[in-house]
């Protein structure tokens, strides 16, 4: 190339994904396989999101990583994984008699470049949308097609889910080698067009506890952990897949609510123990309960993850009301576009 090095480049963006059924713990922690299964929707690809773009060239002298604009360490042993799995698949599907330069291998290093348009690690699932992006932008770079989200997984647990829109469900699976802990869509997006999703920003501090720590303790203490993923989940995941399949917002509702509030026991329970919800959080899982109970059915439902962050479920037909009612009580709390990120809400809201 005229003593020119070439530079191979993609881009890609990746959403956030929240669970209604939560992921809390894990069997084997080197290939992230959970203890129980779990469930999600994913949110809009022009909403909370991460952005990536991978280059690959031989005039790179090493891999490196770029986060939100601070070069980060890239031998960090998760994100290992994720390179060495995808480049071990991109040389799988090179035929024997492929003489072009093959850019996945180790002649051509990497450089990483990641930015979130939201929080890192306050409790937004920042990880989930982070590999689930750099796994899909290396496997376009290096042209793999195929199963990404046991590579995904090994990043973050939660990060398999991401690769997919709508409602998904990730698999616990049974092998020991974790192949079959994958994740898979339980119903597109377009299936429920009505669903809305509110993210309430509380706290954009970085959490306490990060989770790969808390939910290791957990395992290792809490006995709820072990009731929850023996009898609890496997039920609600049936339930949860129906509820969603039949548009059934009131058991939707109902059972992500109770199973956020069951993933806050587990840290409870956890010793010592692990809090991630504050006094605001309080504020409004009260006031959902009560805005449901003056209504006499669910219309609402909260969920919150390893932060003080709320995230609120609902139907189109409810939201202006309950945004209402949500500056009616926060009238001060955060500047209102700041507040409420609808998602995904109309351009109208
Ligand atoms: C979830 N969370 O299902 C649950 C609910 C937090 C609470 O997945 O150790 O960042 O990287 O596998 O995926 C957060 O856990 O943990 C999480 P690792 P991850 O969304």
């Amino acid at each position: 190339e005229n003593g020119h090095q070439r530079v191979s480049l993609v881009t890609c963006t990746a959403p956030v994904n929240i669970a209604v059924i939560k992921y809390w713990g894990k069997r084997d922690e080197d290939l992230i396989l959970p203890v129980n299964a779990s469930l999600s929707v994913t949110l809009h690809q022009d909403q909370l999101k991460t952005t990536t773009t991978v280059a690959c060239s031989r005039s790179f002298q090493r891999d490196r990583i770029w986060l939100n604009g601070r070069e980060e360490d890239i031998s960090h042993p998760r994100l290992q994984s994720c390179l060495q799995e995808i480049r071990r698949l991109a040389r799988k599907r090179r035929s024997a008699g492929d003489h072009s330069p093959d850019i996945s291998s180790m002649s051509h290093k990497l450089h990483v470049c990641s930015v979130n348009n939201f929080p890192t690690a306050a409790g937004l699932a920042s990880s989930a949308a982070g590999y689930a992006c750099l796994v899909y932008a290396l496997a376009r770079l290096f042209g793999v097609e195929g199963e990404l989200s046991s590579i995904a997984r090994q990043g973050s647990g939660s990060a398999c889910r991401s690769l997919y829109g709508g409602f998904v469900q990730w698999n616990l699976g049974e092998r020991p080698d974790g192949t079959d802990s994958l994740a898979e869509q339980v119903a597109p997006e377009s299936s429920w067009p009505e669903l809305r999703v509110l993210i309430l920003v509380v706290s954009a501090e970085q959490k306490s506890v990060g989770s790969t720590s808390g939910m290791h303790t957990s395992v290792e203490t809490s006995q709820l952990l072990k009731h929850r993923a023996d009898a609890v989940v496997p039920g609600r995941m049936e339930q949860m897949r129906r509820a969603i399949r039949q548009r059934d917002f009131q058991t939707f509702g109902e059972l992500t609510m109770k199973d956020s509030n069951q993933f806050h026991a587990v840290c409870l329970d956890t010793y010592p123990p692990i809090f991630y919800l504050n006094h605001v959080s309080q504020q409004i899982i009260t006031l959902v309960h009560h805005y449901n109970q003056h209504h006499g059915e669910t219309k609402v439902a909260y969920t919150f993850d390893a932060g003080p962050n709320a995230v609120i479920y609902t139907l189109q037909e409810h939201l202006p009301e309950f945004l209402q009612l949500l500056r009616l009580v926060f009238p001060s709390e955060v500047p209102e576009e700041e507040f409420v990120r609808g998602l995904p809400v109309s351009p109208a809201e």
